[in-house]
């Protein structure tokens, strides 16, 4: 008999690929999390309810036995509003994600408890907690978890006809790369963990979508297990897309697997043409000269190039804008991201801009890469809007488009449209227009912490500076 009734909520983002903006889809799925933690409840004492807010309210009313929220940066306001409004209703709250994984005080203020990094090792404690209704406080396991115990995710409970994109698979947690403005290292680890591929492979073979993404930070991440992972897919006959970083990416026999099986997109954080830029954010990886023909090897193998670009490094200039915009369109990137450097609450980047006093608001809700948040170096902050908003309006132009679209070419040409008009209309249209330079008077009332304190001892010497400086 089911003796709980678990209310999972995934908040609404300001955000256009979060928005049901084409036949009533959004562009995709942020439910990962949540999908991942409703599998952790056992199905014959719990019974969950799923809702994202971008595609459909949250019952305020519901009675349930425990809310839970997985927030990001920019909608963690709206995600303390919902928490606030069950706790008065005396309701049990826990947050998670990635968020509160770094401002757990700043989340207990509005929950009972939360969860800070991985739930999968200390979800046993909370459920014990919850019968026993005395859950409270931060739950954070002392180690990191074995992959080989994560459990598929709950996809029956996702909404299928809301999303374009709405299947991620994750085969690895990790990332050594380490930069400054990421997250992922220091909330999963520098070394990659990996999942076995037997468990990878059934979860994608029970998936009803032909279509899969692998939210893998970098799906080419070491040569050996990239080789098993993409010859166990192959005979699936699915289509895939997934991010790989640019060293990795200029290996021709993966680029090969990849496209034999199956891969119709690989985006790419480029960041920045500038070698400077890069490295002011340790993103050695990435080398300016390789990109050109890094992108007509992927073109040669048949896949579309999802490029990421950010601009207001304290390296950029206004020339940085002009250049960028022409090397995406020569060289015919499918599809780009345009963001606006932001130093997320816990990373490198916030504890650096934090120490030399640079940022200008600490309103949450901004932080979604389009508003600027500090005070910039290189460039002054009006340029940088400007600049932002003129890299989305011509490289998604209908100029622009008909320069890029793969006539000739034997790239997947439906994928590129909807991923084209949808950048199109949330951006070119407007709907998403920020604020564009943000000064405000907000306080930081609690100081992020790292769920796991960098390795390199400089960076662990910053985090510490700024915590003694506060
Ligand atoms: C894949 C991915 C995406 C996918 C989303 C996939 C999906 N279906 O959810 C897409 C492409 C849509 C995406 C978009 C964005 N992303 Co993203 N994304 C990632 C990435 C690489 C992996 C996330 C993931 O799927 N993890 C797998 C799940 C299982 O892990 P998890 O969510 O952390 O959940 C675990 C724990 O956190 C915890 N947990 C999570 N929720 C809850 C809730 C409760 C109640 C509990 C108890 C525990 C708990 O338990 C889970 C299991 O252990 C991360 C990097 C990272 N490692 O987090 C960036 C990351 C999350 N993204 C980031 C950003 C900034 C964005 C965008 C804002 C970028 C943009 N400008 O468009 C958008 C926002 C979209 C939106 N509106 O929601 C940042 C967030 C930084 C921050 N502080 O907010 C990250 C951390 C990358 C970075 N730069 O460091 N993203």
């Amino acid at each position: 008999m089911k003796t709980h009734l678990i209310y999972l909520i995934n908040p609404k983002a300001d955000c256009f690929t979060s928005k049901p903006l084409i036949l009533k889809k959004a562009l995709y799925s942020p439910l990962a999390g949540l999908l991942q933690i409703a599998s952790l409840f056992p199905r014959d004492r719990f019974e969950v309810i799923l809702t994202d807010e971008n595609i459909e309210p949250v019952d305020l009313d519901l009675q349930c036995s425990l809310v839970g929220i997985s927030a990001m940066t920019s909608y963690v306001k709206r995600g303390y509003e919902i928490a606030d409004h069950f706790m008065r209703r005396n309701v049990p709250v826990i947050m998670g994600g990635v968020h509160p994984s770094f401002m757990p005080q700043e989340a207990l203020a509005h929950a009972d408890a939360m969860c800070v990094g991985e739930a999968e090792l200390v979800f046993p404690g909370i459920l014990a907690d919850l019968d026993a209704g005395c859950l409270k406080g931060v739950y954070k396991a002392d180690r990191l978890c074995d992959m080989a115990t994560i459990l598929p995710p709950r996809m029956d409970l996702i909404k299928r006809n809301r999303y374009f994109n709405r299947t991620f698979i994750q085969t690895a947690r990790g990332c050594p790369t380490a930069c400054s403005f990421c997250a992922e290292h220091l909330m999963y680890g520098t070394k990659y963990r990996f999942r076995p591929i037997e468990d990878v492979i059934q979860e994608i073979a029970a998936c009803e979508d032909k279509t899969i993404a692998i939210n893998d930070v970098d799906v080419f991440s070491t040569r050996e297990r990239t080789r098993e992972l993409l010859t166990a897919l192959k005979p699936l006959n699915k289509n895939w897309q997934g991010a790989v970083s640019c060293r990795h990416a200029q290996d021709e026999e993966l680029l090969e697997l990849a496209a034999e099986s199956g891969c119709n997109m690989l985006s790419i954080g480029f960041e920045s043409i500038s070698r400077g830029s890069l490295r002011s954010v340790h993103k050695l990886v990435n080398n300016p000269d390789t990109y050109a023909e890094l992108i007509d090897k992927m073109h040669g193998y048949g896949m579309m190039v999802f490029g990421l670009f950010m601009f207001g490094f304290d390296n950029d200039s206004e020339e940085s804008f002009v250049e960028t915009l022409r090397f995406a369109i020569d060289h015919k990137i499918d599809m780009c991201g345009f963001s606006i450097v932001t130093p997320y609450p816990g990373t490198l980047l916030f504890f650096e801009m934090m120490e030399e006093k640079r940022i200008t608001s600490y309103n949450w809700d901004k932080y979604d890469q389009g508003a600027i948040v500090y005070q910039t170096r290189g460039i002054p902050a009006e340029s940088l809007w400007k600049g932002h908003s003129m890299m989305y309006e011509r490289f998604y132009s209908t100029g622009s488009m008909l320069r890029r679209f793969p006539f000739f070419k034997k790239r997947a040409k439906s994928l590129w449209l909807i991923m084209n008009l949808f950048f199109r209309r949330g951006e070119v249209s407007g709907i998403d227009v920020p604020e564009p330079i943000v000064v405000d008077d907000t306080i930081l009332e609690y100081l992020p912490e790292v769920p796991l304190m960098p390795a390199r001892k400089d960076w662990r010497d910053a985090v510490a500076a700024t915590r003694l400086t506060c």
